[in-house]
């Protein structure tokens, strides 16, 4: 399987993210990709490429065009604002919630950075404007090699993307890569997509993207976001709305679930996407499933990723892989080209 890798994702380099009261280091580090990278050529899964250049209206695919503006020019706003003092990320810390005005877009950074974001998780630095273009580069190369007859494609990114939705980041993410790959694939003639979110995380940006869309259907196994971040969706009675009623599935799953509750439900998402009679899959492709991740609660092992790629082939569709989380930094780089390598086998 070919993989589209950029190395300008290691631009994007937060020093910190608010947790618990506290500024702790990021869990989102470039070494992340590092280990997959090193996995790849290890195992010699196939070829790895860089992406071609596109041009950044195609962003507008997904993304309000006042949200990629702020995102385009917010590092050189931030340090104007300090003095050219460019040592501290920007972190967003003040947000307009029920009842506030998001209809107008305040002139002071700071608002702008709450307007466009939803939590203080996700820092802003010198490279993220640059790092998650590259990154989206990738996920549509990727697409563009799967409609030009390729079984499958592996865009190998960073920073994440299934949390950022039409004009907010949060979650570590900025531009949504799976949806954008899955827009790709339908500007390139398939007729219904759908997206299966493997992340331990709901991915909030991606449902909300494709909510009324029946063109569009969005699967996602996660953690139950009664206890789990991103917290205010991913609930099973979100089945999507107007044209798009019955074309979002959320299956979340309790802290502690363990592959084979996991492996269930996976079926049920593939056979969900069967019924759908979807011509090409994207996977929204988090790790941080694994039982020793640092931030999630599942228990999955290193061979159970090699089963999920084997499920995932059996779907039989052309295949967008599109990476995500996974923070256990030792581990990432197995279990993700486990999920790459059992899909090959069986595919
Ligand atoms: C991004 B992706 C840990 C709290 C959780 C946000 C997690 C974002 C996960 N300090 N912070 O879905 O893997
Ligand atoms: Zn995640």
């Amino acid at each position: 399987m070919i993989t589209f890798y950029n190395e300008r994702h290691g631009q994007h380099h937060g020093k910190a993210e608010m947790f618990r009261g506290e500024l702790v280091p990021c869990f989102e580090v470039p070494s992340r990709v590092e280990r997959v990278l090193a996995e790849l050529r290890g195992r010699r899964l196939g070829a790895i490429e860089a992406p071609q250049a596109f041009d950044e209206a195609v962003l507008e695919r997904v993304h309000a065009r006042p949200y990629l503006q702020f995102l385009r020019g917010a590092w050189e706003e931030w340090v104007a604002l300090n003095a050219g003092n460019a040592q501290r990320d920007a972190l967003p810390s003040v947000w307009p919630v029920r009842g506030h005005r998001s209809d107008v877009v305040p002139q002071n950074f700071a608002a702008r950075m709450g307007l466009f974001s939803y939590d203080a998780g996700t820092p802003l630095t010198a490279g993220t404007w640059d790092a998650a273009r590259e990154g989206a580069w990738c996920a549509l190369s990727a697409a563009g090699r799967v409609l030009g007859g390729a079984r499958a494609a592996f865009a190998l990114t960073r920073p994440p993307g299934h949390h950022a939705g039409h004009d907010f980041f949060g979650g570590y993410c900025f531009i949504n890569n799976a949806a954008l790959a899955a827009q790709a694939l339908r500007d390139g003639g398939v007729e219904r997509v759908a997206i299966v979110d493997i992340d331990y995380h709901h991915g909030n940006g991606t449902q909300t993207l494709y909510y009324d869309r029946a063109d569009m259907f969005y699967a996602s196994l996660h953690g139950d976001p009664l206890t789990e971040y991103p917290f205010f969706l991913g609930h099973a009675d979100e089945t999507g709305v107007g044209e798009g009623l019955g074309c979002n599935l959320n299956l979340p799953l309790p802290r502690g679930t363990g592959f084979p509750a996991w492996h269930g439900a996976l079926g049920q998402a593939l056979r969900a996407i069967a019924d759908h009679g979807a011509g090409a899959l994207v996977v929204s492709l988090g790790v941080d499933t694994f039982e020793g991740d640092p931030i999630s609660g599942f228990r999955l092992r290193q061979d159970d990723y090699l089963r999920i790629g084997e499920a995932l082939a059996s779907a039989g569709l052309p295949t967008v892989f599109v990476f995500e989380g996974g923070y256990a930094v030792s581990e990432v780089g197995i279990n993700t080209v486990n999920v790459l390598e059992g899909f090959e086998q069986r595919g």
